[in-house]
């Protein structure tokens, strides 16, 4: 059996605006593409947790929604994740990029961040486009409760050795919450739907990637293939042709995407059959949003 007695363990919950590189700094931070990122706010809908194992250590990161006022009701559970993620947590990464730092939602977030009662870092993110910061300034405008202000490239890995030093020294002497081989506490399926959101995300263009959802209606592990029935919904009719392009060019985008990253992820081949139905407002239903696990 193996001895836990210097084992560390702990949470640390990402968190800060829209866009500022969550999701890309917790992929960098694992080495694996767990969440899904995109050069559009709202990318994240989940609390998406990855789990760093180490020999002696292991960290779990749980990756937050950018926050923003509630708009539609949606985002109002958006909300509620985060608040539930700042719960029982070890440490807590307030996360900004350099450029426009900081800007009113910073100044909002930092303003809740003075009432934390866990540890709190802030990590200045997209050093490779912003070289010349003047840290000092910066500093200044972040709350005396800080610990510890770290520059990094979540994009080029700069500083990212240094930051992950830096948390676990936060982390406390605790044995693995999770079976050491687990990257995740989500299911796989999890991952192959957030991929085809991911590829909807990178092919279209305005209120389209906010007014779509995706269900997976069926897993099926066999022996030569993975085999994955998904249904993506949008908000109104008219968004139909939309999503699916000429002659299905669109949905044959969505769909190559999806099996190539998702096959990546797990290192099997895999085949996902995409189907769209219209769920008329479905970002404003209780029932819907019960449906695709918002609660
Ligand atoms: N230049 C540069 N771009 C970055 C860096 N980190 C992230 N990005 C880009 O910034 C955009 C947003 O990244 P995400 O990781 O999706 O941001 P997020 O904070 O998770 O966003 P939400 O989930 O919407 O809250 C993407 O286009 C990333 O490629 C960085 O260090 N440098
Ligand atoms: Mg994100």
């Amino acid at each position: 059996m193996k001895d836990y007695t210097n084992h560390r363990s702990g949470f640390a919950t990402i968190f800060g605006k829209p866009n500022t590189g969550k999701s890309t700094l917790m992929n960098r931070i694992l080495g694996e593409k767990l969440s899904i990122t995109s050069p559009k706010p709202q990318t994240t809908r989940y609390a998406v947790k990855g789990i760093l194992n180490t020999d002696d250590e292991q960290i779990i990161f749980i990756d937050t929604p950018g926050f923003l006022k509630p708009r539609y009701e949606m985002q109002e559970r958006m909300a509620k994740i985060i608040d539930e993620s700042f719960k029982d947590v070890d440490l807590l990464i307030f996360m900004s990029h350099i450029q426009g730092f900081p800007s009113d939602y910073d100044m909002e977030l930092l303003s809740i961040v003075e009432k934390a009662r866990s540890p709190v870092i802030a990590v200045m993110n997209k050093l490779d486009i912003t070289p010349d910061y003047d840290a000092q300034e910066i500093i200044k405008h972040l709350p005396d409760n800080i610990d510890d202000t770290l520059f990094v490239s979540a994009k080029t890995g700069k500083g990212i050795p240094e930051l992950i030093t830096k948390i676990s020294s936060f982390m406390p002497l605790h044995p693995p919450y999770y079976d050491e081989e687990q990257l995740s506490d989500l299911p796989l399926r999890f991952f192959a739907k957030e991929l085809i959101r991911e590829a909807i995300f990178h092919n279209f263009r305005d209120e389209i990637p906010y007014s779509t959802a995706v269900l997976i209606e069926r897993y099926e592990e066999r022996e030569e293939i993975i085999v994955i029935r998904a249904v993506i919904w949008i908000e109104r009719n008219s968004q139909k042709h939309i999503i699916i392009g000429r002659g299905g060019s669109n949905l044959k985008k969505i769909r190559e995407y999806a099996e190539e990253q998702f096959s990546e992820f797990v290192d099997f081949p895999v085949r996902i059959h995409l189907h769209v139905k219209v769920n008329e407002n479905w970002r404003k239903k209780g029932t819907a949003l019960k449906e695709l696990g918002f609660y």
